[in-house]
């Protein structure tokens, strides 16, 4: 007995759901995790992977079955039958992306929204703030040209007050590495941020574009010379992460990279003491910066291509650092 086209279609309607939602949650594409701005935007990304996989099962499985079901018969030599369209069929399948895009498109704005992307941290905390949303691709300025706020992403709504401040780090980005100058005048090569803390991240660039992407943390930020850019993590996962350069900036870009260590409070703490510890004792030297190139072996020189958390860096440019100003806390 033949079983009925209406049951066949929700038998296969079933699986293709299925499959879409587990593969949307078993894709394995992405790494693990890390901060709150990753839970968010791996919801968006796993939904548009549960969406586009269902379309691939649905439409492929269309393109295979009518490839088998519509083959030329033995002996066949005319031509196919003239089709002048489906109205009906067409209104459908422009109606479902068009769902599906708006979709999309509201989720990931409330994705970006909810990472801080309309709620910039402004220079004076409210009393100037001007009344209208603060969007983060660029900088906006008051009437009189002093600047509001930053281009970049803003703390999340809700995650700090004025009485809980925010830490807050100046990042160069500089052929080939990045300095970190934490508050007190602690300056490293290492990003360390303490867990479960929102961090702001004051960019810039001294030389060319850099940009400053963090995959375990989904996020990525340009890095400008001359203006300013903000990108406030929160971290949720103790460990060691990669810093990537994600801007080709010169012939060594691809060694431009360090890590980024999220510890517990404590060891945090512990962290900045002994830096500071070092610093009172008359220890000047940048942590964690690797030898400038004129003084490598050529393995040594070759190895950031290799072992990826080396980097590469000038020493003239590491000589500018000393009289770089060190931010306060906000
Ligand atoms: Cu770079």
């Amino acid at each position: 007995m033949k079983i009925p086209s209406s049951i066949l279609t929700l038998l296969i309607g079933i699986f293709i759901t299925l499959a879409s939602l587990w593969y949307g949650q078993n894709h394995g594409l992405l790494p693990v995790a890390a901060s709150k701005e990753a839970e968010l935007v791996d919801g968006l990304f796993n939904t548009m992977m549960t969406i586009g996989f269902g379309l691939f099962l649905l439409v492929e499985g269309a393109l295979i079955y009518a490839a088998i079901a519509f083959r030329r018969k033995e002996g066949d030599m005319g031509d196919g039958e003239h089709l002048e369209g489906n109205i009906p069929l067409e209104i459908v399948w422009t109606a479902i992306p068009a769902v599906v895009v708006l979709g999309i498109s509201i989720y990931s704005f409330d994705v970006y929204s909810r990472m801080g992307g309309l709620e910039l941290m402004n220079h004076d905390m409210g009393a100037m703030r001007a009344p209208s949303v603060e969007v983060a691709y660029a900088p906006s300025y008051d009437a009189d040209g002093n600047l509001i706020s930053e281009a970049g992403l803003g703390i999340m709504p809700g995650t700090a007050t004025e009485e809980n401040p925010v830490l807050s780090i100046d990042v160069q980005g500089l052929q080939y590495a990045f300095i970190f100058n934490y508050p007190n005048g602690i300056v490293d090569g290492e990003l360390h941020v303490p867990i479960n803390e929102p961090v702001a991240l004051n960019l810039n660039a001294k030389d060319v574009l850099h940009a400053f992407w963090l995959p375990e943390f989904r996020v990525k930020q340009d890095m400008i010379p001359g203006q300013e850019t903000k990108l406030v993590i929160n971290p949720i996962l103790e460990g060691t992460y990669p810093v990537v350069c994600a801007e080709l900036c010169g012939p060594y870009h691809g060694g431009m990279r360090t890590q980024l260590i999220v510890h517990s409070k404590e060891d945090y703490d512990a962290w900045v003491d002994s830096r500071l510890t070092a610093m009172n004792a008359g220890d000047t030297t940048i942590a964690n910066l690797p030898k400038a190139p004129a003084d490598r072996t050529e393995a040594e020189y070759l190895a950031p291509f290799v072992e990826p958390l080396q980097l590469a860096i000038a020493p003239e440019s590491l000589a500018s650092l000393r009289d770089r100003s060190t931010h306060q806390i906000q």
